[in-house]
């Protein structure tokens, strides 16, 4: 068997107790545990001057290789181009993004380095699989230096429609840098069909009888495949002792309150405040459900150093003081709102405990927080999810209460059903989405990507099969 070697921004190996990760890293982290493979990406620190020395590191089977990166890196690929360009554009965000050159350049720089560091930790028959928007010229950079290996990608995050595309300089050098690619792996088919657009009516490529793409005189195979957990692993995580304890001591600070959650890293593309307005609206709306009701909204910081990050925590702060303030009674507050990050194992008693899950992003990739609420349930009395139709998860999980965030009237409906639906259309609903959560797991991702990367390397022509 090949071995598997992903490369991505950040490679962060499971720590006992499970700290904060994003969904990314979760996903990544079980998809390799069991596999012998190697993730290669960056440390986290900065040095005054890149130096490419790796360090290496193993747990669970897996090998981690990092490298620090240059100050002036982190600044113009990290917090630069990776996340004030292609962020907030992917998520359809033009009025927050930036366009600097020397953005582009730093993204450019890093994917060197990043390229010129793994290719000699290479080996003949590995398979490799790059993550996320960071990185999407590491084939190109790859391909240049030699090496011929089968290469994939996969995109996190949505894939913009193409009006939103081409606002972005040099949209064309993006796109052209996928087709280093054999195979790119999109969450959703919405998100594929704009790709798709993009490739024909802008690069003025075609689909091949065969469904390949075509375009920049080279192939590629484009899929739909929607990322899942690791469900087994969360149902283990959800009966551990920290789980069970933070469910308990949830059920007794809730008093016989009905309990909505969100759960989500601060990010504008997460619609927190248009969450919490929406909850506003419910409890104006519905006087009657006041004091019968709370929210908890755990919000765990990142990309600090991003200055839209920093708005986005003091507005949601200022904007849950407000809602309390102004709706709270003595013994009564309808927001707790929280930044401290929980223990993986912590957060699946917590979303035990929740009555109603609320997942309402503005545009998201796919929302792995709405399938681990759904794996943390228990049939006897499950939560209702509500679930923005923005997600990419809403495209797979059709029983939810799927919403359109933007309206509050939308969103404080849906709370009110929510909270008057009988157990056995709760039961109903939540079975059907639990099967969906187990069947298309992380396993099943992992194993559709790589055997479609096992076919590209088998699609090549002899002289590059003797790759190295
Ligand atoms: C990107 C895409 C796509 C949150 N708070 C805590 C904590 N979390 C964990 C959750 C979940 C993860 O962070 C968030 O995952 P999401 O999928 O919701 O979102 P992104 O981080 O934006 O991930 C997204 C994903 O990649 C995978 O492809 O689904 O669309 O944007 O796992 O549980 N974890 C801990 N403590 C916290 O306080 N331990």
């Amino acid at each position: 068997m090949s071995r598997l070697v992903v490369v991505s921004n950040r490679v962060s190996l499971p720590e006992p107790g499970g700290a904060s990760q994003g969904g990314l890293a979760v996903a990544i982290n079980a998809a390799l545990r069991q596999y012998s493979g190697l993730w290669f990406g960056w440390s986290g620190q900065s040095t005054p001057e890149f130096t490419g020395r790796i360090s290496t590191r193993s747990a669970e089977g897996v090998t981690a290789a990092t490298i620090d990166l240059e100050e002036q890196d982190v600044h113009e690929y990290y917090n630069g181009f990776a996340n004030r360009t292609l962020w907030p554009l992917f998520h359809y965000r033009i009025d927050l993004t930036a366009f600097e050159r020397a953005y582009g350049s730093g993204y450019a720089r890093v994917n060197r380095r990043f390229a010129e560091t793994l290719r000699p930790l290479i080996e003949r028959d590995d398979m490799i699989w790059v993550q996320d928007y960071h990185l999407i010229p590491m084939a190109r950079e790859l391909r240049e230096r030699g090496v011929e290996n089968a290469i994939g990608f996969f995109l996190h995050i949505p894939w913009p429609a193409r009006e939103i595309l081409v606002t972005l300089p040099r949209h064309q050098q993006l796109v052209e840098a996928l087709f280093h690619y054999d195979v790119v792996g999109f969450q959703t088919q919405e998100w594929l069909d704009a790709f798709i657009a993009y490739v024909r009516y802008e690069a003025g490529g075609e689909v091949l009888p065969d469904g390949g793409l075509r375009a920049f005189g080279r192939t590629l195979r484009a899929v739909a495949l929607p990322i899942g957990l690791d469900a087994e692993e969360f149902a283990t995580m959800a009966a551990s002792a920290p789980a069970v304890e933070s469910f308990e001591r949830m059920q007794e600070s809730k008093i016989g309150r009905k309990m909505l959650l969100g759960v989500d890293r601060l990010d504008y593309s997460k619609g927190l405040e248009e969450r919490l307005m929406a909850f506003e609206r419910f409890l104006a709306d519905h006087p009657e459900h006041k004091r019968e009701v709370f929210m908890l909204q755990i919000s765990t910081h990142t990309r600090s150093d991003v200055e839209e990050y920093q708005d986005i925590s003091a507005r949601l702060d200022a904007l849950s003081g407000r809602i309390n303030g102004a709706c709270a009674e003595m013994d009564w507050i309808p927001v707790r709102n929280v930044h401290r990050p929980h223990g993986r194992d912590e957060l699946a008693g917590i979303y035990r405990a929740a009555d109603v899950c609320l997942v309402t992003p503005l545009r998201d990739g796919m929302n792995l927080v709405a399938k681990e609420f759904v794996a943390s349930q228990v049939e006897d009395d499950p939560g209702v999810l509500i679930l923005s139709r923005f997600a990419g998860a809403a495209s797979q999980m059709k029983e939810a209460l799927i919403v359109n965030p933007f309206s509050q009237e939308d969103v404080a409906d849906a709370i009110n059903r929510a909270l008057k639906m009988d157990i056995s259309e709760r039961r109903a609903r939540w079975r059907t989405l639990h099967e969906g959560v187990a069947k298309h797991d992380v396993a099943a991702w992992r194993n559709a990507f790589v055997m479609l990367l096992e076919g590209a390397g088998l699609e090549q022509p002899p002289e590059k099969s003797n790759r190295k």
